[in-house]
């Protein structure tokens, strides 16, 4: 397939999509600088909307849930919509994926067989939620019937991280309006893009102007703006856990609901009765696709002291053997970090790695590729879970390696974290498993798998890697409003007061 000229994709200043139409950016914007993650050098420039801007776009979205074409259409129409932008992004996949990995860095190979494919099935799989999920109904009182309804909530305020914009926004975009909500999207600023094409497949696919409104800009400018308006009814956000702290306070603050879904620092246990061919494939995996910038990541690696040696060493094999470089390349396996803060970042942690006395197995060093913001993919052996690079999210290619003696102190080294994203676990053993299925404090466990959501179940952290949960009857938990609608089955004696 020829690859789309992206030049022509990319306007002057991106400004927001209100009402189904590009705003032009006022003359008082402040404008942002779009960065390629590749180059270090500039693409684009982002008109920043101001809370003037945020408001305009939060209108255009009340307006349209009010007509009521589509927060009360019927399910079938809403669904047709829904099927028709799957496709329309299927068409346009290419494009997607090529201004994806453009502004993340992200592997093309991952963006086009991961990122694009992920987004299109969350309108898939939406649309198929509504037409086959079906409201209670509760006839056990004799002389009631009564039903619950699910009623859209209103305006939802989506904000959405920079690590896989389109697959984390279209998540949140495709649950809003299955439900018959409106919505403003507000993407990181880092990562505009993608949604330049996206707000035109949505409006080719006949969705009507104002359901879906974006606007870009920094989070404590666009992103609070949003959230503090009092039209905005419900909340969702992806981010780190310290702005989800500020999310949740502001939403509170207004009585929103709000579901956030934060970092992580995930063990990926591997015991002694492992396949450990396949979970070295996953720990590779899990440690570094999407250049390791994932809440997902399994980032601290546990292994059982008899194999750790014989372990660490294929493992260590096979992240020297990665292949850094241009993302666009398609036998590049590792790009980019987002920005150059984000390799501040990284780079910070390996220094404090060395200091703390942590052993640097592999990587350390931001990886010369002449320009942009590449880092080694990076493995060190910690000394104790205690140390910084165990507890702290440090959201790049960079994993921590640790050693167990038993089942027991691998439980408890991977609970002993502020996290609670995603858990890993490597046995041959089904009473290991089950133990850990009971015990591991995580939203989510993956007994010798890596990295599979299944959209039909509930997706979130415990402790602070976030509140509340999103997939299936969780999405439409936090976009609908229940309803309890009880009719008499017969006429029966009320009781009367002052007769
Ligand atoms: O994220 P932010 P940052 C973690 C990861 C990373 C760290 C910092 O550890 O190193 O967070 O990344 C918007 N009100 N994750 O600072 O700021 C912001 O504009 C409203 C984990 O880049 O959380 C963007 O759209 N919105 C993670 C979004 O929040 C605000 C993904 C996320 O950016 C806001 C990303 C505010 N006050 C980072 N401040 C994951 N869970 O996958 C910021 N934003």
């Amino acid at each position: 397939m020829e690859a789309p000229n992206l030049a022509t994709a990319i306007p002057d200043r991106i400004g927001a999509w209100t009402d189904g139409h590009w705003v032009a950016p006022g003359s008082h914007a402040n404008d942002l600088p779009v960065m390629n993650p590749t180059t270090g050098q500039r693409i684009g420039t982002l008109a920043e909307a101001d809370a003037d801007a945020v408001a305009a776009a939060v209108d255009a979205a009340r307006r349209r849930f009010a007509a009521g074409d589509w927060s009360r259409a019927p399910v079938d129409a809403r669904k047709a919509v829904l099927v028709r932008i799957r496709d329309l992004m299927r068409e346009r996949a290419e494009e997607l994926a090529q201004l994806e990995t453009l502004g993340t860095g992200i592997p093309i190979t991952q963006a086009r067989g991961r990122h694009v494919l992920r987004a299109a099935m969350n309108f898939e799989f939406f649309a198929e939620f509504i037409s086959q999920s079906a409201d209670r109904l509760y006839d056990q009182n004799p002389d009631y019937l009564t039903l619950v309804r699910h009623e859209p909530v209103g305006v939802a305020g989506l904000i959405a991280p920079w690590n896989a914009p389109l697959a984390l926004a279209t998540m949140k975009v495709a649950g809003a309006i299955a439900f018959g909500n409106s919505c403003v999207l507000k993407p990181s600023e880092l990562t505009p893009l993608p949604f330049l094409p996206l707000m035109e497949i949505l409006h080719d696919a006949g969705l009507p102007d104002g359901v879906v409104n974006l606007v870009n800009g920094r989070g404590p400018v666009t992103g609070q703006a949003l959230v503090a308006h009092p039209d905005v009814d419900v909340v969702a956000f992806t981010g780190g856990t310290a702005t989800g702290r500020l999310i949740g306070a502001a939403a509170g603050k207004g009585l929103k609901r709000v579901v956030t879904e934060l970092g992580g620092k995930s063990a990926n246990i591997v015991c002694a009765d492992a396949d450990l061919d396949r979970a070295v494939d996953a720990a590779v995996l899990a440690g570094f696709s999407n250049n390791g910038q994932q809440c997902l990541a399994g980032t601290r690696l546990l292994l059982q002291r008899t194999i750790a040696d014989e372990f660490l060493d294929r493992f260590i094999a096979r992240v020297r053997a990665l292949r850094v470089g241009p993302p666009a390349e398609t036998s590049t396996e590792i790009g980019p970090l987002i920005s150059a803060g984000q390799l501040e970042r990284v780079s910070g942690y390996a220094k404090v790695a060395r200091e703390e006395g942590a052993e640097i197995l592999t990587g350390g060093d931001p990886a010369d590729l002449g320009g942009g913001y590449f880092f080694q993919p990076t493995v060190v052996r910690a000394r104790s879970n205690e140390q910084r690079v165990c507890r702290e999210e440090i959201f790049g290619p960079f994993v921590s390696v640790l050693e167990f003696e038993d089942f027991d102190e691998a439980l408890s080294i991977a609970n002993d974290s502020e996290f609670g994203l995603v858990a890993y676990v490597w046995t041959g053993s089904l009473a290991q498993a089950m133990r850990a299925a009971d015990e591991l404090r995580t939203g989510v466990v993956w007994i010798n798998t890596p990295l599979f959501r299944e959209l039909r179940a509930p997706f979130g952290g415990f402790k602070h890697s976030g509140v509340g949960r999103d997939g299936g009857d969780w999405s439409r938990g936090l976009f609908t409003e229940a309803k309890t609608v009880s009719i008499p089955r017969r006429d029966f004696a009320l009781a009367r007061l002052s007769s």
